[in-house]
């Protein structure tokens, strides 16, 4: 053995004898400050908490994650290169499609596509049902891609609203309407984006609503709002006042109620942007029947349901001013619903007024 084999021979003896060790104490001053739990670190463990748990609904949450961030980013460069703007075509619902709408839908169809637990996709911009031909997928997702179209080409806050359900036809065969037209009860994941002065993801898998904040130098989703619960009443109502004097009068009597009690009229005409608001400061969103949408303006299967399904979680209520939102049997793929949404108090007087 040679001089140099001797040293290290001899130093490794030595530091295996008097090594010791301490236990890791998180450093609390401003040079060490948490950047959190990133969703990807979430997900995984609370995995034993999503309903069946085989991991192949926690890969399909990161899909979405993954398409909200390029959404997010193209988002944030709207006014530059071109694309905003309208499409120059109508879906379905004869709604102008904006460039962005269809961006933010090829997105996500991609992802769930490639991701390969969806087999069927329900977009407010695609007429049909579409068969994402993934032979093993187990899930269906209902999508409103680029919620609040309006604001688009005007720099005001926009979303995404998704709903995640297990088909119920077995894996592989052809998708049936009973996969699609599921009632909202029967989801077992739901979520939306929020496109605002942060991105936002927030989403519930039946065990409580947990919200995540996009960090862009990091291009990762941190856990922000942990277990998000609705105050069970608040000061502001949410309701486009254009609409009012078409609407039934239990709800003008509601608004009048409103106004004398000295709440506060906050609308901004993008429905996740208008919910989430409510959901942390308390409130009410309505979008009742109108002589021109007298079945409302919301979408049942990738609007309505998803939100109804997180406000339930986090303590609210969601109703059609009758009937639980959760419990509508849909009949098609982009029917409406008036939409009644917020703190559970709120929502519960609504429903006293006359007429609904
Ligand atoms: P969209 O999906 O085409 O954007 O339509 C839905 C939107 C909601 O985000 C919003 O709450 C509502 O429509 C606004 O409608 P209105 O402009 O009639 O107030
Ligand atoms: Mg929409």
């Amino acid at each position: 053995m040679g001089y140099r084999e001797l040293a290290f021979w001899d130093f490794s003896v030595y530091w295996f004898k008097v090594m010791k060790t301490k236990p890791y104490k998180q450093d609390t001053s401003p040079l060490g400050y948490a950047v959190g739990v990133t969703l990807d670190r979430f997900i995984k463990s609370n995995q034993a908490d999503f309903p069946y748990a085989t991991g192949e609904l926690s890969q399909l949450l990161r899909d979405i994650a993954l398409a909200t961030k390029i959404v997010s980013r193209e988002i944030s460069r709207a006014g530059l290169g071109q694309i905003t703007g309208a499409f120059g075509q109508t879906n379905v619902q004869g709604e102008e499609q904006q460039k962005l709408d269809v961006m933010a839908n090829i997105r996500f169809t991609r992802a769930l596509t490639k991701g390969g637990e969806v087999c069927a996709v329900v977009s407010e911009e695609d007429d049909e049902v579409i068969d994402l031909q993934n032979k093993t997928g187990k899930y269906v997702v209902a999508i409103d891609p680029l919620d609040g179209s309006s604001n688009i080409d005007v720099n005001v806050s926009i979303g995404t609203i998704f709903s995640i359900y297990r088909r119920v036809t077995p894996v592989g065969s052809p998708i049936q309407p009973e996969d699609v037209l599921q009632k909202g009860s029967e989801q077992v994941a739901a979520g939306y984006v929020l496109y605002g002065s942060s991105t936002m993801l927030v989403f519930t898998t039946g065990k409580g609503v947990n919200g995540f904040t996009h960090e862009q130098s990091l291009g990762e989703f941190f856990l922000s709002h942990k277990d998000i619960m609705a105050p069970a009443t608040g000061q502001i109502y949410s309701i486009n006042d254009g609409i009012t004097p078409s609407v039934d009068k239990g709800i003008l009597d509601y608004l009048t109620d409103c106004k004398q009690k000295g709440r506060t009229a906050r609308y901004i005409g993008s429905l996740v942007a208008d919910f989430h608001r409510n959901l942390l400061k308390g409130g009410i969103y309505m979008y009742p029947a109108t002589v021109a949408n007298p079945r409302g303006k919301i979408r049942l299967l990738y609007e309505a349901n998803a939100l109804a399904f997180i406000v339930e979680q986090a303590g609210g209520q969601a109703t059609d001013g009758r009937n639980r939102i959760l419990d509508i049997e849909p009949l098609s793929l982009h029917q409406r619903t008036p939409f009644f949404i917020g703190s559970s108090e709120l929502v519960a007087e609504l429903s006293s007024y006359s007429g609904l």
